[in-house]
């Protein structure tokens, strides 16, 4: 490697220790806590000038990721989704400036990608040539599509029976080594973590500090998107926390770089049955308490010990933000309420920040005159089981003129308030 200079160095979160990056390390070697990716110098002067002549991705800014210049990206196009305005599901739940970043919208359908194309590009750089992850799915799905792109062996381990289909043919489509375990998800990481110390295999699961860069990049976008206006309010579902805490970081380095001036609040939401960092946020502890039997409808966040919780909880309380709960028909009426009135289907732990936002402007946290932007992290897609379960089944008639004309006239057609 000799000749290499990288741009960074990983300190440890909890002791501040620092290391070089180049051999492979997931957790401080003296204290055992996660990493952090730390860029040596964040003077890079125009940088908004370069940045601009580039098309909108997660690669246009490529100065602050941690990859080097030498190394060519396993990419397939991620990041540069879509910003909406959505004033009509504003004005329902009460504000004035409402968007969704809908990273559904990434090369296999959630906010995954971001992180893979920029992890799946380190595990080639340090030669690996087989990766893996625990995944409650969307993980899984764009690993092994990374994977496949970049030309290495994929080993999946998710919980049996609890991913969603799209999800799950998805890693299967790619050729990834699908293995289901009889367990959750956090079991499913204690082993390919274990699994990843003992053999020559790279892990993606977020406590790897350089998926998490990537993912960081959907801050870079929304200033960009949003531009000269900055959101005040960030609301996003919360699982392994890997993502807030990401999003968070991003801002901090938008701030350090002098690009933005504030940042904004960042505001979580967990599912109700799988909520330990929304209860250690609103009971004011220091640490969570995981929950053994994480259960939701929303399977992407069933995870009951979030590996990320000390950084999202910094993330939280440094931006003056919360994390609320919401329940399973809460996420359900939520979907169906984003997939009517603005045309965005996402799956159930997406809508979870529609769901979130509800009660963030019920209980006063976001003002009606607060830029606020929810994140949907995954494509409605992913899961069609959860729409045939709760949604009505289409009508089944004859195939004459007057049975469609009768099918038509017996039902309203569901037409959203003006
Ligand atoms: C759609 O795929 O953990 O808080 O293994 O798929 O960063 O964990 C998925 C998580 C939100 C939570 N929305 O993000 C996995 C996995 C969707 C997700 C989350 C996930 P983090």
């Amino acid at each position: 490697m000799g000749e290499r200079r990288f741009n960074h160095i990983l300190r440890c979160i909890n002791c501040g220790r620092t290391f070089d990056p180049e051999e492979v390390l997931y957790t401080c070697s003296h204290c055992g806590d996660l990493l952090t990716v730390e860029y040596r110098e964040l003077d890079l002067g125009d940088i908004d000038e370069r940045w601009r002549g580039r098309p909108i991705s997660v690669w246009r800014y490529r100065e602050i990721l941690p990859i080097l210049d030498s190394t060519k990206p396993v990419t397939l196009s991620e990041g540069g989704t879509g910003l909406h305005a959505c004033d009509r599901l504003g004005k329902l739940v009460g504000l004035k400036e409402l968007y969704v970043k809908n990273e559904g919208e990434n090369p296999t359908g959630s906010f995954k990608d971001r992180g893979m194309t920029v992890g799946v590009t380190k595990a080639v750089e340090l030669g690996m040539r087989y990766v893996a992850c625990a995944s409650t799915g969307n993980t899984a799905a764009s690993l092994s599509a990374y994977a496949a792109r970049a030309g290495i062996r994929c080993i999946i381990l998710i919980p049996a029976g609890k991913v969603a289909l799209g999800k799950l043919v998805q890693s299967v489509a790619h050729g990834a080594k699908v293995i289901q375990i009889r367990g959750n998800f956090d079991q499913a990481l204690k082993i390919v973590r274990e699994l990843c110390s003992k053999e020559k295999i790279y892990l993606l699961n977020s406590v790897n500090p350089y998926r998490l860069e990537g993912q960081k990049t959907l801050a870079f976008e929304l200033r960009d998107q949003l531009y000269p206006n900055p959101p005040e309010n960030v609301v996003v579902p919360v699982g392994n926390a890997g993502n807030i805490s990401a999003i968070w970081k991003g801002f901090c380095e938008l701030k350090a770089l002098g690009l933005i001036e504030e940042t904004p609040r960042m505001l979580g939401v967990q599912a109700k049955g799988a909520a330990p960092i929304a209860h250690a946020v609103k009971e004011g502890l220091d640490e969570i308490e995981p929950v053994a039997k994480p259960e939701t409808v929303a399977t992407a966040i069933r995870i009951g010990a979030p590996v990320n919780w000390k950084k999202a909880l910094r993330a939280v309380r440094d931006s003056g933000g919360t994390v609320e709960v919401v329940s399973d028909e809460e996420i359900l009426e939520a979907q169906r309420l984003l997939a009517r009135s603005e045309g965005i289907f996402v799956e159930p732990a997406s809508a979870s920040s529609i769901a979130g936002l509800k009660k963030f402007v019920a209980s006063g946290i976001v003002k009606r005159d607060e830029r606020t932007v929810c994140v949907t992290t995954g494509h409605g897609l992913k899961d069609p089981q959860v729409i045939l379960d709760n949604f009505p089944s289409p009508t089944v008639v004859d195939a004459t003129f007057e049975s469609v004309r009768e099918a038509i006239e017996s039902s309203y057609m569901a037409i959203l308030p003006a």
